[in-house]
């Protein structure tokens, strides 16, 4: 769907469709870029520009854009069985071969599924299993989940919730009783005299004294992102996980890991849980569930978790969309192609450690206070003093500019605040990464220049 010109298609964008998180009146002002076809790690807009997508869509075309076999699946399940419900003892073949592949891929205990439409309503699902399930325990004043500043876990009013944004709770009177935030492990942004070590077991320890102070037997669980990932990238420091893991079990608190963006690959592991050694009693997913080419999410609930909700009657939750078969056969093709072509075998052992290696030489540039990555998600933090790690200002500014700059030269990277990330697709080539670092580079330049006036 094109053959309209570019400034055709930015004014009827700008008199008709409201975008997510965005600043409507701004961005009818400079006007959006439209992207009209992709292809592999590309993407291409209107003018037929060529852009290296480096954050993969939104964290999610983790197979890259154009794989037949996704379209395939997709149509073959249309002539089939375009929709019908998982309600009222109904199911069809592409959801149960889905909850089937998806408790063989992931850890021994997590064994039942339940579908969502996206990564949001998994988390608003997360919320309503977890205080049900100790409700039906016989414990239902567990209500407490315990979650992190600037963690994101989505946008419906209990996703948003559960995550610590400010700028989300500053809207619609979020968030909702009954959450509790404590800090993020952000090394980086550490002003102490910690070491990294030290310092990730002083940030798990803050869900230790928070879980003493709003009563353990208030708490129902502890969620987290694995990498926090639009929070900007932030990457715990290794001994993080396992203290967490340590605290949960000894409250007794139900663990729920969130692979939305981590689930599928992304570090080098089917998931963020199996790359930091921690048991999930629910895994919130989406997005590289299906490669992004359809709307799925769903949660992947433990045995012990799965036992007691069985023991309740019926669960008065779920959505028209829960496993939808169209969807569901694209996920099932998705996760086969991950498994049969040994992507995420190949992330581990070959890209991920190149892109390392390439990211690495970025920590060089005068602006540049740390370049790090973790299997294929990666971030810059853009300083304006490299030995005092002092930020430009005002806060924002850098970090949107080299945004800008980017584009322009041909790669998309998104920015938090003061830092650049990056998700590239699971399929991209050494040479592609070279081509996205060198281009990160160009506009490192660029933005020193810019910044400098
Ligand atoms: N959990 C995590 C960890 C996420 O990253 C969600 C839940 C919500 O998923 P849905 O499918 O409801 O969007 C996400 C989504 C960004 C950005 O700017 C990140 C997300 C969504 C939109 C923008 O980095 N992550």
């Amino acid at each position: 769907m094109s053959g309209r010109s570019t400034k055709d298609w930015q004014t009827a964008d700008a008199a008709h469709y409201l975008h997510p998180f965005t600043d409507f009146k701004s961005l009818a002002a400079k006007g959006s870029r439209i992207i009209t076809r992709a292809d592999g790690v590309y993407i291409y807009d209107n003018d037929g520009n060529q852009i290296l997508d480096g954050m993969s869509g939104l964290w999610c075309v983790n197979l890259g854009y154009g794989r037949q076999e996704l379209i395939d699946a997709a149509t073959a399940q249309m002539h089939e069985l375009p929709f019908y419900n998982s309600f009222f003892q109904c199911a069809h073949p592409p959801a149960i071969r889905l909850a089937e592949l998806l408790s063989e891929i992931t850890q021994p205990q997590l064994n039942h599924a339940f579908f969502t439409g996206s990564g949001s309503e998994a988390n608003d699902t997360v919320i309503r299993m977890v205080r049900h399930y100790w409700t039906v325990l016989g414990q239902p004043q567990r209500k407490i989940i315990i979650s992190r500043i600037n963690a994101y876990h989505g946008s419906t009013v209990g996703a948003a919730s559960l995550g610590g944004m400010a700028a989300q709770h500053g809207q619609g009177g979020l968030p909702i009783p009954g959450v509790e935030h404590i800090p993020q492990p952000y090394y980086f942004e550490h002003d102490g005299n910690l070491s990294e070590h030290e310092f990730g077991i002083e940030c798990a320890r803050e869900l230790e004294r928070r879980i003493e102070s709003v009563g353990p037997d208030n708490v129902a669980a502890f969620i987290a992102e694995p990498v926090q990932g639009a929070g900007g990238v932030i990457v715990p420091p290794d001994s993080y996980w396992p203290e967490i893991q340590r605290i949960c079990d000894r409250h007794g608190i139900l663990l729920v890991v969130d692979e939305v963006i981590c689930g599928f690959g992304r570090l080098g592991a089917w998931f963020g849980a199996d790359h930091y050694g921690v048991k999930p009693d629910l895994m919130p997913m989406a997005k590289g569930m299906s490669s992004g080419y359809l709307p799925i999410g769903g949660v992947m609930v433990s045995d012990r978790v799965a036992e007691g909700l069985a023991e309740g009657g019926e669960f008065f939750h779920g959505f028209t969309y829960s496993g939808h078969p169209t969807c569901a056969a694209v996920a099932v093709k998705a996760i086969e192609i991950l498994r049969d072509e040994k992507i995420v075998e190949r992330v581990h052992d070959d890209v991920a450690p190149y892109l390392a290696a390439r990211w690495a030489t970025l920590a060089e540039h005068p602006i540049v206070g740390e370049a790090r990555t973790r299997g294929l998600v990666g971030a810059i933090e853009l300083v304006a003093d490299k030995g005092t790690k002092a930020r430009f200002q005002p806060k924002g500014k850098a970090g949107e500019i080299a945004r800008d700059l980017a584009v322009k030269n041909g790669v998309v990277m998104r920015h938090v605040n003061e830092s650049l990330i990056i998700a590239p697709p699971l399929v991209i080539s050494r040479a592609q990464i070279d081509e996205l670092v060198d281009k990160a580079s160009k506009t490192l330049d660029q933005t020193h220049a810019a910044l400098r006036g």
